[in-house]
């Protein structure tokens, strides 16, 4: 049954968290599907609201904050605005963007919590866990590191070991370390309240494995199984925390709510503030009616990491609540990988969302015509800049961009833009207006299997019938002996470039816009029976503007080098810094003589690959040094410099020559050198202390 005889719909893309600004895999994974698919349903007049939001609450976001040296409200209220400005510029159309920070939301997260425990749902359960006696805090996960019981890193998380990717629990850590105070924390009695999903397991197992097995993605429906298949055990839906949703409860004030119980709730109180903004009726779009029938259908989009948390916890909360609708389907995608490796946030390998809006202003719908082509719908996929580069320039530049640019050019050029059937339709004509006529319905029937890929292949099938059509009627060649039959063909290729804007609507807004513009009509909604005359005789087309341009292999490269130097900085940072050394009194650090010098003379020390000869300006003295610096520094080029120097380390006789000194050197993890060197210019022999 086709997606299209629902409609009402409730569409969501997941929150991101506010501590980060969105890089291309967010675009791929949650918000380009939702957006297309949002953009589908209306171009068939379908009822929808389309909500997001920030996820604002939770460890990420005070993990950030004492990162950066500032408090949670900072960091929301700074990302919040960046990511908002992001998706507006890649033309994600949400009906509603909001934040889990507002009172609106809280309040209704809070009403859940007591729904569910008036009516007993809660498991209370005290428990030991970890709390750093210098803070006065329990410890969330990520908050405690330690040893991981698996691989023995040592870096590993109260919640998972990134190195070997097994999820633990605080209390399997070997020597686990607070990271507020470096400190061992205690384990201490605290008291929280679990959803007890294994009393739901039964339900979940035939709401969702009976009776979405034929719907699901093979992904997602692979996902639940076996979260099913191993058993669901409660789950704690409060925190010790001081940044989230108060629990509402006496008993556990300074307590919050978990932030995967208040997140998703965040859709319904996106869409309640939509309502009270627009005048709506917020029920509708969440509540079950009296007539099944007039339910809403729900749709999450999200990325794969998220799917438990959409197909078993939260629907088990609605269920639990009761009188809402559940999930009609939760399209998941995996993972976009960047030039043969995992995006990582961390790391710095990505393609950020505003860095590239300023790189390549203008080209978001490149962007998204790229990551549509290779979303990760089954499995994960792959960016690379050199394919980003091939897919705009051999797609949609020359196939697109062209077959357009040429009906525009050669319809000014012979006649004055003005479109009309000149001799009559020929076999050639008629069977290209019946193969476009079938369009719409093709790319229907993939968006409503959730299959983006196929169907933006179809639509560029279309500009590809565009161009194969020029190519064999040839108007450039028939115009001298018969302008006519060039009417006509000009006439046929208008009606595909206006099936083009009209079906581009749901794929690449800003492109569909100006092909509007063009054609000098006004945007319309889809006709799935298809519609080979859009263009009506005697209609005058606009100006011809630039669709696509190519990208250039400086562009490539520059975008190449950048991740190149994301890397060395990365590998530079991720070396641990040489551990501390035991202390020395003050009058044992003052016996050390360090000086200003200059460097008078450099030259290279033969048969030796690190040393320089150096000639130093000591203000005491001018005196000779050898340095092991020759790797990093070319004699010439250090003549001149002020360098540190103590001038009292005992000579050293080194391949030969006195050495009178040591010139101070920085060195980091990978044994790169600089000097250490006065940077405002100082006398000679000036001491350093
Ligand atoms: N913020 C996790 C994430 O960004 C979370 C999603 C919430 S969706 C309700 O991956
Ligand atoms: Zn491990």
């Amino acid at each position: 049954m086709s997606i299209l005889s629902k409609n009402r719909f409730t569409v969501t893309s997941a929150l991101p968290y506010a501590n980060g600004p969105l890089h291309i895999g967010h675009l791929a994974g949650a918000y380009i599907p939702g957006d297309i698919f949002v953009r589908f349903l209306r171009l068939n007049h379908k009822d929808v609201v389309y909500v997001c939001g920030s996820d604002e609450h939770g460890a990420a976001i005070t993990i950030k904050a004492k990162k950066e040296g500032v408090t949670p409200k900072q960091i929301i209220d700074k990302y919040n605005s960046q990511i908002k400005e992001s998706f507006e510029e890649f033309g994600i159309g949400f009906d509603m963007y909001h934040r889990t920070s507002e009172p609106i939301h809280h309040e209704l997260s809070q009403e859940f919590f007591l729904n569910l425990y008036k009516k007993d749902e809660f498991i209370e359960k005290v428990s030991e866990q970890y709390y750093d006696e210098e803070f006065n805090q329990f410890l969330a996960d990520r908050y405690i590191i330690g040893t991981c019981p698996h691989c023995h890193n040592e870096g590993a998380y109260g919640d998972q070991c990134e190195k070997c990717g097994t999820s633990l629990n605080p209390t399997d850590l070997i020597n686990p370390k607070s990271t507020l105070s470096g400190k061992s924390p205690i384990l201490k009695e605290t008291k929280h309240w679990y959803l007890p999903l294994d009393k739901y397991q039964p339900w979940l197992e035939k709401w969702l494995i009976e009776g979405k097995k034929d719907e699901l993605k093979s992904n997602v429906f692979g996902q639940c199984q076996s979260w099913l298949k191993s058993g669901l055990q409660p789950r704690s839906m409060t925190r010790d925390l001081d940044w989230g949703v108060d629990v509402p409860l006496e008993e556990a004030k300074g307590k919050k709510l978990y932030v995967w119980l208040d997140a998703p709730i965040g859709y319904i109180s996106a869409t309640k503030q939509w309502a009270l903004d627009n005048g709506k009726n917020w029920e509708s779009y969440w509540k079950t009616q009296e007539d099944p029938r007039d339910d809403s259908t729900l749709i999450h989009f999200i990325g794969k990491d998220n799917i438990v948390f959409h197909c078993i916890i939260f629907p088990a909360i609605l269920h639990a609540h009761g009188g809402y609708i559940l999930p009609d389907n939760v399209p998941a995608n995996e993972f976009l990988n960047l030039e043969g490796e995992k995006l990582s946030t961390s790391r710095n390998h990505a393609v950020w969302l505003h860095e590239y809006l300023e790189e390549f202003p203008g080209k978001q719908d490149e962007l998204r015509y790229v990551l549509t082509s290779i979303l990760p719908e089954t499995s994960d996929s792959e960016f690379t800049w050199k394919d980003f580069q091939a897919r705009v320039n051999n797609e949609l530049v020359a196939i697109f961009g062209n077959f357009v640019n040429r009906v525009m050019v050669l319809s000014h050029k012979y006649f004055a833009g003005t479109v009309q059937i000149g001799s009559a339709l020929t076999p050639a004509d008629t069977d290209v207006l019946a193969e476009l006529a079938s369009f719409p319905k093709h790319i229907e029937q993939s968006l409503s299997q959730y299959r983006f890929r196929e169907a933006l292949s179809h639509f560029m099938n279309l500009a590809r019938l565009g161009n194969k059509y020029l190519a064999d009627e040839e108007p450039w060649k028939v115009y001298k002996q018969d302008p006519e039959r060039v009417k006509t063909v000009l006439y046929v290729a208008s009606q595909i470039v206006a099936n083009l804007a009209v079906l581009a609507q749901a794929f690449l807004p800003k492109t569909a816009e100006k092909l509007f513009a063009m054609l000098n009509i006004t945007p319309m909604m889809w006709d799935l029976a298809g519609n080979a005359d859009i263009i009506p005789q005697q209609h005058i087309l606009g100006q011809a503007q630039l669709l696509f341009e190519k990208i250039t292999d400086e562009q490539v490269i520059f975008q190449l080098e950048k991740l190149a130097r994301a890397k060395l900085t990365n590998a530079a940072d991720s070396k641990p810094v040489a551990p501390l050394k035991g202390n020395v009194s003050y009058d044992e650090f003052m016996t050390m003589d360090i000086r200003v010098g200059t460097i008078i003379e450099a030259e290279k020390v033969a048969k030796t690959k690190k040393l320089l000869r150096l000639q130093i300006d000591t203000g005491i003295d001018q005196r000779t040094v050898v340095s092991g610096i020759a790797e990093y520094f070319n004699a010439e080029e250090i003549v001149g410099k002020q360098v540190s120097i103590l001038v009292n380390l005992e000579p050293r006789e080194i391949k030969g020559i006195t050495s009178q000194g040591m010139i101070l050197m920085a060195e980091d993890a990978d044994g790169r050198l600089d000097f250490v060197s006065p940077n405002t210019g100082i006398k000679v022999g000036s001491s350093v202390r």
